[in-house]
């Protein structure tokens, strides 16, 4: 029963997996396919996902792609931790927080903000500047509430949205920490003074075992 999981180094949709793979105590193995070399564009990749985007998970004669999909197949794999929650409460509040992040979340923070930086295409028009720092702020600030009252986004346990939120949050801190976004830098960082109980809530998530193992290669270092 070999679980192989197709990424790319940094996609914070495929460390989203894996995080959850190491809450789940799953053995798996990593194809880490190369960006540059465009071996998620191979007709190879093409029939694991269609998209040719990664993250994409082979399971003997089963293959999933869409990163929460996958977070949803493997809850079911193993009885350790619980992504997806048991009590229909539970199931409901970690949908709900799965979908807020990706509706409101990702666009501010990763589509306006890390994907520019890393792909070197990061303007500093400050009217822009001021209009994607807004956003982020807003996006952030709804984490650091929840994060006020609640050591993890859905209560006191760990679960998929943590797991899809925490890439995120690192990619911005990331980007944002590059010399070509200071601007947007000097508003955000250190998180530890900008948004307090967001910092708190990723020591804490840093600090989960298996953590490291997930952590992207190419950021090592
Ligand atoms: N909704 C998809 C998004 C997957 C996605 O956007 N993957 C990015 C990396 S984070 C990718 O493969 N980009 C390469 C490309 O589009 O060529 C999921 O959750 O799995």
């Amino acid at each position: 029963m070999a679980l192989e999981l197709y990424i790319i180094s940094g996609s914070p949709h495929a460390w989203a997996v894996m995080l959850g793979m190491e809450i789940k105590e799953l053995k798996y193995a990593t194809h880490r396919l190369d960006p540059s070399k465009k071996e998620h564009k191979t007709d190879a990749y093409f029939a694991l996902n269609p998209y040719g985007k990664v993250p994409a998970l082979k399971h003997d004669n089963t293959v999933i792609y869409e990163s929460i999909a996958i977070l949803a197949y493997i809850d079911q794999l193993s009885p350790k931790g619980s992504l997806f929650g048991v009590t229909p409460k539970q199931i409901g509040l970690i949908w709900q927080r799965v979908f807020e992040i990706t509706s409101y979340l990702r666009a501010p923070l990763v589509d306006d903000v890390v994907r520019p930086i890393f792909q070197g295409r990061f303007t500093d028009n400050p009217n822009k500047i001021h209009e994607i720092s807004v956003n982020a702020h807003t996006a952030l600030t709804w984490a650091e509430d929840i994060f006020a009252a609640s050591p993890y986004l859905t209560g006191s346990e760990i679960s998929a949205a943590d797991v899809v939120l925490m890439p995120y949050v690192q990619s911005f801190l990331r980007a944002t920490g590059m010399p070509s976004a200071k601007l947007l830098g000097d508003v955000f960082l250190p998180l530890v003074s900008s948004f307090p109980n967001l910092a708190a809530w990723a020591k804490r998530v840093e600090a989960l075992p298996g953590y490291d193992r997930a952590y992207p290669p190419h950021w090592r270092g």
